[in-house]
């Protein structure tokens, strides 16, 4: 146990149960209604519990745990299957016949990580089974009863028969060796290398039992701008050790791999993939990786992208570079994740562009265990971004979906907001790829092609801090990036719910209103930020607060003048074929609908249109108005969950209600800055008053300039 962890618990004892968010969500609450208590209590009179595993212990430890604390009293097990009178939980292969013919059909559909949990009549008793084909399904299966139970659901009559839709659900974190993160706002790296691989923080234990209560099965441990040193023996002996720790909860790791590797720490001259020297040298790495870590996930790799090296260094290209690694992890079922985060400042096209160009001509030409994550729009993770066109242009790839849970663009860990409502938003958009109906999520999930290699990351939001994500709201963040790996069809509003309700509290006071504001703070933060369809109008570098000015910096597309082009005539950045023509990236109809500013969604308006100050929004407004008013009414949302926040004092305890509202006092502040820095700057352009119902500003637009942030979270901090 870490000395925080220490910490906790005896913070905990002597003043009173102050909850420090540690637990997330699987605090399991002391139950109190009666009835209910009554129920669960009768289920957990004798359970039979099928051990003979590392994930089977797991699973078992967690619902000792989970019913202990939900009912406040010691759970144990009975030693056989014949001594259980109310609960049964087994796989498939130790289940009864009785039992059986109750559940094979449900065992027959979901597969290796599906399981089963059901109200089963046997004789005289009613036996609460779980079951499913494999440990990892029972794992899964006992998680999703707690939290069945968390949320104060009625056992009777239960049925739940549920399978992963997606095969890989990974965290990537962008953890340095030196234990920073990059745009990590939650503290320092959980990992502590210099520690390993002796000392396993009971926090591994505590991440990964997380991880796993949500399906999480994957976790590239190391930023993508890699370090190589991650793959000599001293620190694979480490990362084997993390793996270690992981396996029990189904959790497999992966490496980001650099890819000069071989020369940084091989002693080669070269990285070209078509050299058979350095093939060789990753062909012997994947073998040295596998000897330690059997289960190893695979690479993550980010090539000729920002600076890092690549292919293209020795005029070979993506398909060169991924193919060489996959060819050396293949006969240990390794995997290689190659990013298609790639633009450049020698190529005079639209960023937005840039990756669809590069990657789509190379469709149906990786190995079979090349998957290629895409970031969810083309940009770099804004508040809002059309989806990504290469989810629509890459039939014969498995295009593994990128979301980013760290709030780089969307307030760091002081803004409530909750991403489920943006990454659904973007599951859910159409590519019309094979006529109506084609969307994101079917592309992911591989139903649209029929692929089974399928997969999902996002960049982790955690750290050192108490209580893991800085803000305890961004908590809901992880947990529902989780759920829509698992399922990339359920809504942000179950989400929300399910969360609240395992977090917090069950009282329908809470959880109505909390839910509102958790599903309107993502529209909050798009009004403040980047209504309209503006983009990457932040400051530059750390991305905290507003640069709308930024303009000279070396490379065009780091500007944020390059994205809004805000001049007298107008705003807006003009992707139509008058334009960047970037909607052709898009199909039919949705390309048609993009280019018309009367037929395209007015939430992208400027990310696709130059458009005039006074031209007509659909609601009557001028553009100008428009934008103004959308600032303030985003403004006016940070206010309204304020006062939500106020009156949700009663339902938990004083120093969970300060904590979030210390954080919306900041976040109001930080909405108002946002109004105010960006209308100021667009008014020198658009040369218009305010209109009616927008505060006006109390600085000016120098003072807003002078703002410097040389410490900003989440970055090396910058000198000159
Ligand atoms: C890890 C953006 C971020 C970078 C990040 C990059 C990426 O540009 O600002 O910090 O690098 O995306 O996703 O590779």
């Amino acid at each position: 146990m870490t000395i925080g962890v220490m910490i906790l618990c005896c913070t905990s004892q002597t003043f009173g149960q102050v909850p420090s968010g540690y637990d997330l969500w699987l605090g399991y609450g002391k139950i109190e209604n009666v009835e209910l208590l009554r129920q669960y209590e009768q289920a957990a009179t004798s359970i039979y519990f099928q051990n003979n595993s590392e994930i089977l212990e797991a699973a078992q430890k967690e619902l000792k745990r989970g019913l202990g604390s939900m009912l406040d009293r010691a759970v144990d097990f009975t030693d056989s299957f014949s001594t259980a009178n109310s609960m049964v939980i087994a796989k498939k292969a130790g289940l009864d016949k009785a039992i059986m013919k109750s559940v094979a059909a449900d065992l027959d559909r979901i597969g290796k990580e599906g399981f089963v949990i059901k109200s089963v009549q046997l004789k005289d008793k009613d036996i609460l089974v779980i079951s499913a084909n494999e440990d990892i399904g029972i794992l899964y299966g006992v998680f999703r009863l707690l939290r069945f139970m968390q949320g104060h659901k009625t056992l009777s009559s239960i049925s739940l028969v549920d399978a992963p839709k997606i095969a890989i659900r990974m965290l990537n974190h962008w953890d340095n060796l030196d234990r920073t993160v990059e745009h990590g706002y939650a503290g320092f790296s959980l990992w502590n290398w210099q520690k390993l691989p002796e000392y396993i923080d009971r926090r591994y234990i505590d991440y990964a039992r997380a991880n796993a209560s949500i399906g999480i099965n994957a976790v590239s441990l190391t930023n993508v701008n890699a370090n190589a040193l991650i793959l000599t023996p001293m620190y694979l002996e480490k990362v084997r050790a993390l793996a270690e720790a992981f396996r029990p909860y189904g959790i497999k790791v992966y490496l980001t791999a650099r890819f000069s590797a071989p020369i940084e720490i091989g002693g080669l001259r070269s990285a070209d993939p078509l050299n058979a020297e350095v093939q060789q040298w990753w062909n012997d790495k994947a073998e040295e990786i596998y000897a330690q870590i059997p289960d190893f996930g695979g690479f993550l790799v980010k090539a000729n992208s920002e600076g890092q090296p690549g292919p293209q260094n020795y005029g070979r290209n993506h398909v060169d570079g991924a193919n060489m690694m996959a060819r050396a992890l293949q006969p240990f079922d390794g995997k290689v994740i190659w990013r298609a985060f790639v633009y450049s400042e020698h190529d005079a096209d639209d960023r937005a562009k840039q990756a669809y160009s590069e990657f789509v001509p190379y469709d149906g030409q990786f190995m079979e265990n090349v998957l290629v994550q895409t970031k969810n729009g083309a940009i770099d993770f804004q508040p809002r971004e059309p989806f990504h066109p290469m989810f629509g242009a890459m039939p014969n790839t498995p295009l593994m979906m990128e979301f980013q849970i760290t709030q780089e663009y969307l307030g760091f860990s002081t803004h409530l907001v909750f991403l489920p409502k943006l990454f659904e938003e973007v599951l859910d958009a159409d590519t019309y790829l094979k006529g109506k109906g084609s969307t994101v999520a079917k592309v992911i999930d591989g139903s649209l092609h029929d692929k089974k290699m399928t997969g999902m990351a996002g960049v982790a939001n955690i750290g050192t801090d108490l209580n893991w994500t800085g803000h305890p709201f961004a908590q809901a963040n992880w947990y529902g990036f989780g759920r829509l790996a698992w399922d990339p069809y359920l809504s942000s509003e179950t989400i929300a719910d399910e969360w609240i309700r395992a977090t917090f509290s069950n009282d329908p006071k809470f959880v109505g209103p909390v839910r509102k504001m958790l599903l309107t703070s993502r529209e909050a933060v798009v009004n403040y930020m980047n209504p309209l369809g503006l983009h990457h109008i932040f400051d530059t570098g750390h991305h905290y607060g507003p640069g709308p000015w930024v303009s000279e910096l070396s490379r065009p597309e780091w500007n944020p003048t390059y994205y809004h082009k805000a001049d007298e005539y107008g705003i807006g950045f003009d992707r139509t074929p008058t334009g960047s023509n970037a909607t052709e990236q898009y199909a039919e109809p949705l390309r048609s609908m993009l280019n018309d500013p009367k037929t395209c969604p007015e939430e992208y308006l400027l990310w696709f249109h130059h458009l005039p100050w006074d031209y007509t929004l659909r609601n009557g407004h001028t553009l100008w108005d428009g934008i103004a008013l959308k600032y303030q009414e985003g403004v006016d949302q940070v206010q309204d969950m304020r006062t939500t926040w106020k009156n949700m004092e009663p339902y938990i305890s004083k120093a969970q209600h300060e904590e979030v509202w210390m954080l919306l006092e900041i976040q109001l502040k930080e909405a108002r800055w946002w109004r105010d820095a960006c209308l100021l700057y667009f008014q020198t352009y658009s040369k218009k008053e305010l209109p009616e119902g927008v505060e006006k500003p109390t600085r000016t637009l120098e003072y807003f300039k002078s703002l410097k942030f040389l410490f900003a979270p989440g970055i090396r901090p910058r000198w000159d």
